[in-house]
């Protein structure tokens, strides 16, 4: 694809003869073959692209997955094994002075390969590939508002499933089933599926837990949809919810709210995270959000970039990003909420748009 191969480039400051993205075996796989190939199905372990400065490309392609490759507007040659692999390179980039790879999705075996083909002069340009995926093109968004369409009508059907009783991983099942019928490749990252002390840990996966009357249950889950992913988190209580419940939840939903307002073009990332820091540590929960705001999404679940204050970025249209604040408390449990969304010339919009103004007593 042109257009994304000129915008790799439009972001490289350095001089460069070609760029090799590198591909090894899953999951050691660069997503920046399928940004700049087009392509939304296959695997493409150990396969080669090279970029050119006109914007042309050229890759070598396992023969297994020829008939995919197709697909893509990039002319492919295809390989018996991959010993192939190093005469190619060699072939294609050995009389070159100026290489650019994306070290950060490189393994070093791969780097050792692409070295080996070349004497030319070797450059990591990661940093101009996370700038030029960041802001996402017409067709991305349209794939990236399909994924958070299905994990929003996932997220609205968890009321009718979650009750006291059910386990953990048995709500977790029935998100990643119904995710599937509703036309997901997959789930975008391990689900999480907590209840009651464990919703306190942000990274919890599920386990065997059994949900308990007052519980906080928190879903955090998103969708593979041709390659690109949602990112979506609704927490419930079941039963009565505590007057401490309802404060964690209302000033959480509040943090999220402020920081949303917040975001259009030209302003920076922190600012936006620091919009729902300063709810939160406004209130009792003070110190209890623990993690940044959000992260670029679209080919990986996080994309590279974020709203964070460890973090420069300033907001471009076609930026995709989650809005996720919290509340943690050890030992007790935790509130987020989650939403993705694309920033527009004057503002935003929301990629997923599951109900979240009341806590759901279930
Ligand atoms: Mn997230």
């Amino acid at each position: 694809m042109k257009s994304r191969i000129k915008n790799i480039y439009d972001h490289v400051e350095e001089e460069l003869d070609a760029i090799i993205i590198y591909n090894s075996i899953e999951p050691h796989l660069d997503k920046t073959f399928f940004y700049a190939t087009g392509l939304t199905n296959g695997l493409f372990e150990n396969c080669v692209l090279v970029l050119y400065p006109d914007h042309s490309a050229e890759m070598l392609i396992s023969k297994l997955e020829a008939d995919s490759a197709k697909k893509s507007d990039i002319p492919m040659e295809t390989m018996e094994s991959k010993d192939d692999l190093e005469g190619w390179l060699e072939n294609k980039v050995g009389g070159l002075d100026n290489i650019g790879i994306n070290a950060s999705e490189l393994t070093h075996k791969g780097f050792m390969t692409i070295k080996d083909s070349t004497d030319s002069e070797i450059k990591d340009i990661s940093n101009a590939i996370v700038e030029a995926r960041n802001r996402k093109d017409e067709k991305e968004i349209e794939l990236l508002d399909k994924a958070g369409t299905i994990a929003s009508d996932v997220a609205e059907k968890m009321t009718d499933m979650i009750e006291i009783g059910i386990r953990e991983y048995e709500i977790a099942a029935e998100i990643s089933y119904l995710m599937r019928k509703k036309g997901a490749n997959g789930e975008a990252f391990e689900i999480i599926s907590s209840s009651g002390p464990n919703t306190a840990e942000p990274h919890y996966t599920s386990g065997k837990r059994k949900v308990e009357n007052g519980d906080f249950v928190l879903l955090d889950f998103g969708a593979l949809y041709k390659q690109y992913r949602s990112d979506i988190t609704r927490t419930y209580v079941v039963g009565e919810a505590s007057h401490r419940q309802k404060k964690m939840y209302e000033t959480v939903l509040k943090a999220q709210e402020e920081s949303l307002k917040m975001i259009k073009p030209g302003v920076e990332g922190k600012e936006v995270h620091n919009a729902a820091k300063d709810v939160i540590d406004s209130t009792e929960f003070q110190g209890m959000f623990i993690h940044g705001l959000g992260h670029s999404i679209g080919l990986s679940t996080h994309d590279g970039s974020g709203l964070s204050p460890n973090l420069d970025i300033v907001l471009e249209p076609g930026m995709v990003f989650t809005v996720e604040p919290g509340i943690y408390i050890s030992g007790y449990g935790g509130v987020r909420i989650e939403d993705d969304i694309v920033v527009t010339e004057d503002g935003f919009r929301l990629l997923t748009d599951a109900k979240k103004e009341e806590l759901f007593v279930l």
